[in-house]
């Protein structure tokens, strides 16, 4: 008989900052959680918390109908589960491991080649996050039903949002978010060595930021997206010409205040091309086209 999602046994492999995040958060939801990791001492804190920790990855794996895997990289998820395919077939296998598309799909590929059925995810949060509002983890795998069977108990973890049927597109959304923060992170690190230069405290300065950058996304994001969605990139806001004539204003002030342009050039340069390939009068949605490779 199925067993009630709330207390339905899982398997956690992989017990770094993210693994063991998601393997307390099991436990503390009330579910059976059987935990491996390859430096076994990492086992300890979660056994204190319930789980039951398994000698080897084979033994974790077949506790569990459910396995989830967060290590480094996703070579390292392919060598620990490729000699595991005999034990994980008829279970679901979901991959929280950050790569890239094509990975998702490969695995997946080799999964459904050995009867392993195989969800990729993104998981939107810091460990610290995990199980609190606001933190979410991306689903993709060509099993919809199989992820439904799951899904309650993968709410213990994060919200849940399912992304489709082809496995790679988790990873696509979890990189094209984390993209916009490394975005982000770039200009904020550029913003707060500038007014550092002339001695304002971060801290001073940093609501302003925020609020700014927030103000910003709200008013940039969807006129960009709106803009690709419907070819129609001239704008009467800002446009590319405006910003071109502008931007050398930002790298002279970086060097004026001792500081590497490296990160703005390359901005520069795409806004240089912008213009030169006669779309001047456009807004920033045409620069997202002008990143594909000829
Ligand atoms: N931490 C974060 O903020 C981010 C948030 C978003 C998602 N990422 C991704 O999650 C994956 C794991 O990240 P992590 O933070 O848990 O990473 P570590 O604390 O460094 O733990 C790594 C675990 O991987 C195990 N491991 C590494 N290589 C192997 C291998 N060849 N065979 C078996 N296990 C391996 C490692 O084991 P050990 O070193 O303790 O023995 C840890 O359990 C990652 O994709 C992030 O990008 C986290």
């Amino acid at each position: 008989p199925a067993q009630p999602a709330q207390t339905a046994p899982v398997t956690v492999l992989g017990l770094g900052l993210m693994g063991s995040a998601l393997a307390a958060a099991l436990l503390k939801a009330g579910h059976a959680t059987t935990v491996w990791n390859r430096t076994a001492s990492k086992t300890g804190p979660l056994a204190a918390q319930g789980a039951t920790p398994a000698d080897t990855a084979r033994d974790a794996i077949e506790a569990a109908p459910l396995v989830i895997v967060c290590l480094t990289t996703n070579d390292h998820v392919r060598a620990l589960l490729e000699p595991e395919a005999t034990a994980l077939k008829g279970r679901t296998v979901v991959n929280l491991t950050n790569g890239t598309p094509a990975q998702a799909r490969e695995l997946a590929d080799w999964a459904a080649a050995h009867g392993i059925t195989y969800v990729d995810g993104g998981i939107m949060a810091v460990p610290q996050m995990i199980a609190t509002p606001g933190a979410y983890i991306l689903y993709s795998g060509t099993d919809e039903a199989a992820f439904a069977t799951h899904r309650e108990t993968l709410s213990a973890l994060a919200d849940t949002k399912w992304v489709g049927t082809d496995p790679g597109l988790a990873a696509l959304y979890d990189l094209s978010l984390l993209t916009g923060m490394y975005g982000m992170a770039m200009g904020v690190a550029q913003a707060l060595a500038l007014t550092e230069s002339e001695g304002i405290p971060p801290r001073d300065f940093a609501p302003l930021l925020t609020d700014w950058v927030i103000a910003m996304a709200h008013g940039t994001i969807p006129g960009m997206a709106e803009g690709l969605a419907t070819g129609q990139h001239l704008t009467d806001v800002s446009n590319l010409a405006m910003n071109r004539a502008a931007f050398p204003n930002f790298t002279s002030a970086f060097t004026e205040q001792g500081l590497r342009t490296d990160l703005f050039d390359p901005f520069q340069d795409l806004l240089d091309r912008a213009v030169e390939q006669g779309h001047g009068a456009d807004g920033f949605s045409r620069l997202a086209l002008l990143l594909k490779k000829d």
